[in-house]
């Protein structure tokens, strides 16, 4: 096992990884802008470097400096948690060759999985079934023709980068020409595909070791979400038998296995709400937010297994190992005003409390006295609760939140309360437009 590891983050996924470090026994080195000086991932770290200015592009994206950081400080590893490099391969790449071990899988297969274009490929040649794509789009007029060939709707993908980026549904030829208005062709590639509507949006968990041991650890559903970022996700999905359990999981370590996937991973599908049909989506190399549902229903620590996986060890779980208990809920506490359209809410936070008790956990990257940085993710804490049913986690999730009391900024736990009151959330017949049919209008 690793003696010394860097995190190239900040935040909750940063003291999170912290955790897991210091109960593995091993050193946890932080990295900081000059905003965060003061931040809570560096007051736990065994020690943190300055390695750039607020921007993060000159810090938390600073691949020079961090890899100095870590060779200063001896690290064995550097940690990338989510977001920042965590999906860069040329940063995988850069630490290896310096002779560091990056946590998370190998450079090719992160450049592989990060173009959908060969992504899809390399799915399509394993036999993944997938939604009717198209090679990148030219210009307007060629978006027209394509998008009457795949048949309307439409939604406009870029080629790179997953989570969070512009995605346009169009229904026609003008919304298309609308949505291809709103995007630089000439610097971002984008591509089509065929809309599917009624959908929910299930990813699969997977763990897999250096040596071909590959194993998945259920699903998350994760179709709430506004403007592409997630914002409630839940484990189990309340729409899968285990019948479609098996054949999902089954079809995310096959689509892991095509890409020799290593470290802890996740692959993305919609379910037709429809047909129960899965398609591939995207598979996310890196920890994501939400891992920590899986978490409280496998009793899994994924964060363990990633720094165990990296440093060599291999997996001591068989699939038939694994089981799943009860329900878990993860609401995303982000510093935002939901009734100013959700516009980030940064600054001081006067007051904070947070919830506890037996079914709950909160991954903060903040306490009290904390400045919530207008530079950088609005995600402060998760809220993640179990239950041992989906009722009794809603029922807890509405305790926990209540309690919550964090002031000095404007949050989204009201927000959250309110899409935990709702009828149609309660019965469990959500989709990807819940967010936007139910919660705003
Ligand atoms: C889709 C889709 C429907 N059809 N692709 C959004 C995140 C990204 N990883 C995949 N996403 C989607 N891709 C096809 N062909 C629906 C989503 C989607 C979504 C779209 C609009 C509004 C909210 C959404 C929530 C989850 C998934």
């Amino acid at each position: 096992m690793f003696k010394r590891v860097l995190i190239a983050n900040r935040g909750e996924i940063a003291v999170r990884i912290i955790r897991a470090c210091h109960e593995l026994g091993i050193e946890a080195i932080a990295v900081y802008s000059d905003v965060d000086a003061d931040a809570l991932h560096v007051q736990l770290a065994d020690r943190a470097y300055l390695i750039g200015p607020a921007d993060a592009t000159e810090s938390y994206l600073n691949t020079e400096a961090i890899i100095t950081a870590a060779k200063v400080s001896q690290a064995d590893a550097i940690h990338p948690g989510y977001g920042f490099l965590s999906e860069n391969a040329d940063f995988a790449e850069k630490v290896t060759n310096a002779g560091l071990v990056f946590v998370g899988p190998r450079a090719e297969t992160i450049q592989k999985v990060g173009n959908k274009d060969a992504a899809r490929e390399a799915m399509k040649q394993a036999g993944l079934p997938m939604a009717l794509g198209s090679d990148p789009i030219q210009d307007a007029t060629d978006a027209c023709r394509v998008a009457k060939e795949i048949g309307y709707p439409v939604i406009l993908k870029p080629v790179s980068g997953g989570g969070g980026k512009s995605m346009f549904i169009a229904n026609n030829a003008s919304e298309l020409l609308n949505a291809v208005n709103k995007v630089d062709l000439t610097t971002t590639v984008f591509y089509l595909e065929k809309y599917i509507a009624d959908a929910r949006h299930i990813e699969v968990q997977i763990v897999a070791d250096n040596y071909g041991h590959i194993i998945h650890l259920g699903e998350r559903e994760c179709s709430l979400q506004r403007r592409n970022q997630k914002i409630l996700e839940e484990a189990p999905s309340s729409a899968l038998s285990p019948e479609m359990r098996q054949k999902v999981g089954a079809l995310a370590i096959r689509a892991a296995k095509s890409v020799h996937y290593t470290n802890v991973g996740t692959v993305e599908f919609l379910m037709d709400k429809n047909t129960g049909d899965f398609y591939f989506m995207e598979i996310n190399p890196r920890i994501q937010v939400e891992h920590a549902i899986t978490e409280m229903i496998t009793g899994i620590d994924l964060v363990r297994k990633q720094l165990r996986i990296a440093s060599g060890e291999p997996l001591n779980v068989k699939q038939e190992d694994v089981t799943f208990t009860g329900h878990a809920i993860e609401c995303r506490i982000n510093a935002e005003d939901p009734t100013q359209n959700f516009l980030p809410s940064p600054g001081q936070i006067s007051f904070y409390y947070q919830p506890g008790g037996p079914k709950v956990r909160i991954d903060s990257g903040v306490c009290a006295g904390s400045i919530v940085q207008p530079y950088y993710d609005s995600l402060i804490a998760k809220v993640i609760v179990r239950g041992r049913t989906r009722g009794e986690a809603i029922k807890v999730m509405q305790c926990a939140l209540s309690e919550f009391r964090i002031d000095g900024i404007k949050t989204i736990i009201d927000f959250h309360l309110d899409v935990l009151k709702d009828p149609y959330f309660c019965s469990g017949d959500i989709d990807t437009q819940f967010i936007y049919k139910r919660m705003i209008s």
